[in-house]
């Protein structure tokens, strides 16, 4: 008896770390070389993964080193929509605040820039939130696009 219950334990344990690393914040360390018209695109997926229906994706950027005059932005699209935000400084670590876009369940696509012909650096933190604020179903941000 005392076996079947450590392997339920076991079995239980391995499906809440899975459902936790769902549920947390996604983070993608992202290169964009020199031309200034280079644009990285990704995908990612919102989807309820038991914790609720997804009200909005919340995409933050962070310009790291080394610090170069372009700035650079994120813009989160779906269907007709599209919102963007700008890390106003470059290396300090600090994300930009977050871009949302409510867009519910589905695909969301999110395109790098910046303003001048310099190779940079970035990170984005990618979060599918409900309407009550919890981190809901997010998949890995796919690289559809590296330039
Ligand atoms: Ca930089
Ligand atoms: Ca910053």
């Amino acid at each position: 008896m005392k076996l079947v219950d450590s392997r339920v334990l076991v079995v239980f344990a391995i499906a809440h770390s899975a459902m936790s690393i769902e549920a947390d914040a996604h983070e993608v360390a992202g290169f964009i070389g020199k031309s200034a018209l280079a644009v990285d695109l990704y995908q990612v997926r919102c989807f309820d993964d038991g914790t609720g229906a997804t009200d909005y994706l919340a995409v933050e950027i962070s310009d790291q080193a080394p610090v170069k005059p372009s700035l650079l932005s994120v813009q989160v699209s779906k269907d007709d929509q599209v919102r963007n935000i700008t890390d106003l400084v470059d290396g300090d670590e600090a994300f930009s605040r977050p871009v949302k876009l409510k867009g519910g369940n589905g695909d969301y696509v999110l395109s790098v820039d910046k303003t001048g012909a310099y190779e940079e650096v970035y990170n984005l933190e990618v979060h599918c939130v409900t309407a009550t604020g919890a981190h809901t179903g997010t998949t890995e941000p796919v690289l559809l696009q590296d330039q």
